[in-house]
């Protein structure tokens, strides 16, 4: 009987997809799912030369060529372990799993120790792209040991998505750090959409443009440097008619955002690594707040201020919002890299930004021709310390910051909530200062705990009696 060439087992929304895509380039692919009615309806619907149900995990694994290459789509957290644990009495000495969820990288840290302890290889393989990217190429982000993705690497690199000929998919470094820059890519994409979402309060409360002057202005701005999927599909939006009334659609959603927390990680890691990435922090807090609809409907009247809208509605206004939105991307990607640096210091991976940045380009939701920029920044200079310090970059926030204190100001004075932009602002004159406010933090902390300071002129530990004024 002639063996499959890979297994995937969890047929849900990301598994059935990934199997078609597979099947789809000439693999033969093992299929299995806990609830063996959903694997049957599945293969009825999208019946498939290349794609083989199996009823039980034995039969499933028999199926497999050596070294075994099986990739997990099922539910992140304890089903992992669970599905590990019953398939690694079935495995042999090298054969390779590949937990393709949204695992959290602490766990793929763990797994991979307790996989490899047995004798089997394990990698966390980031796959981003939804639906769409699982069927026709998603980017892929796999970490775990080179040898075991030396046997995967020609499937992956094959189903994944490509741009300029390139695929969207390589070796990202040891144990979790594929679900690490996978983690870090979703906590970029939560700025994204949060600044294009702040854009849109400007352009609407300040600026007075309607639905169908912001697709126009939406789709403009995809024609240049912010050109993105994001933006793309927001000018769609504000183009959709509500089926059920004579409102555009958008005006009938409601304003609470959700999320399934790779948000939330990205900001737990950046507390825990000691990066300031307050960007991307306020980008998953103005989820928090979205959430709390009837609080804010409450305060609307009880918290209600006269403030003037002096704005007038022109040109030059979206350009600044142009200029504010991409100047601000380029301060919100260069949190994100500078928390994947921190990371890669603290768990020993030799991370390459230039390959980060390249998977990014297609097949995910942050997809955009911006990312180029980044790759070429990191190809120039693979140790750069921020992405705001690359020539380009610097001179585009040198020429644009202008109009993002000018946004912030406008935004600020007539009351329209945008943490996203002031943080990037924040962000950027915190980072460009030469010496900071931090000395009076820590003659404070000295003041009331002693906990001493250093000098600027000497070295060394220093403790001062500061309640004893010096009256001379
Ligand atoms: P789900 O996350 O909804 O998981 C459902 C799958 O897990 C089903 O196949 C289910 O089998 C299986 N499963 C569960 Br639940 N517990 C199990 C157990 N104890 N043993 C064996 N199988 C078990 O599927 P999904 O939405 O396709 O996502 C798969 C992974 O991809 C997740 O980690 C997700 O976070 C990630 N991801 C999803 C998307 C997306 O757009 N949906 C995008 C990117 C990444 P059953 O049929 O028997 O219940």
């Amino acid at each position: 009987m002639k063996k499959n060439n890979i297994g995937v087992i969890g047929l849900a929304v990301m598994g059935s997809n990934l199997a078609l895509n597979i099947a789809d380039n000439g693999y033969d692919v093992a299929i299995y799912n806990r609830t063996t009615k959903v694997g049957e309806d599945f293969l009825a619907t999208n019946p498939h030369k290349n794609l083989h149900l199996y009823k039980t995990m034995e039969e499933f694994v028999d199926s497999l060529e050596k070294p075994r290459k099986i990739i997990l789509m099922v539910q992140a957290g304890a089903p992992v372990d669970k599905v590990i644990e019953s398939l690694t009495v079935l495995l042999d000495k090298d054969d390779i799993i590949m937990d393709g969820g949204n695992s959290n990288f602490n766990d793929t840290i763990r797994r991979t120790q307790e996989v490899e302890e047995r004798g089997f290889k394990f990698l966390g393989v980031g796959i981003s792209g939804g639906e769409e990217g699982a069927r026709f190429g998603p980017a892929i982000m796999p970490g775990g040991s080179e040898d075991a993705y030396a046997h995967v690497s020609e499937i992956l690199e094959k189903i994944a998505a490509k741009k300029d000929g390139e695929a969207c998919c390589a070796y990202i470094g040891d144990n979790g750090a594929g679900h690490y820059v996978k983690m870090v890519h979703n906590g970029i994409e939560y700025a994204d959409m949060q600044l294009i979402a702040e854009s849109y309060s400007l352009l609407k409360n300040l600026g007075n443009f309607s639905n169908a002057e912001l697709a126009d202005i939406f789709n403009y701005w995809n024609q240049g440097e912010l050109e993105s999927y994001l933006i793309e599909i927001t000018a769609d939006i504000f183009k959709v008619k509500d089926p059920d009334s004579d409102a555009d659609l958008i005006d009938v959603v409601l304003d609470k955002a959700a999320q399934k927390g790779t948000g939330k990680w990205t900001v737990e890691e950046a507390l825990n690594t000691g990066t300031d990435a307050s960007l991307l922090a306020s980008s998953v807090f103005a989820r928090f707040m979205s959430a709390q609809k009837d609080q804010r409907v409450f305060a609307e009247d009880l918290l209600n201020v006269n403030l003037e809208n002096d704005v007038e509605k022109n040109q030059e206004l979206v350009e600044k919002i142009r200029q504010a939105l991409y100047a601000s991307k380029i301060i919100a990607y260069a949190q994100g890299f500078d928390l994947m640096k921190n990371a890669a210091i603290e768990h020993d991976w030799d991370l390459d930004f230039s390959s980060i940045a390249k998977i990014f380009r297609e097949g995910c939701i942050i997809r955009a021709r911006f990312l180029n920029r980044i790759a070429d920044a990191y190809t120039k200079n693979p140790k750069l310390h921020n992405l705001m310090l690359d020539e380009a970059f610097k001179n585009t926030l040198i020429d644009y910051q202008d109009s993002l204190r000018e946004v912030s100001v406008l935004a600020i004075k007539n009351g329209v909530s945008i943490p996203a932009f002031t943080n990037a602002i924040a962000y950027f004159d915190a980072y460009r200062q030469g010496r900071s406010n931090a000395n009076l933090i820590q003659a404070q902390r000295d003041y009331f705990g002693a906990h001493t300071f250093e000098r600027i002129d000497k070295e060394g530990s220093f403790h001062h009696q500061w309640g004893e004024v010096n009256e001379d």
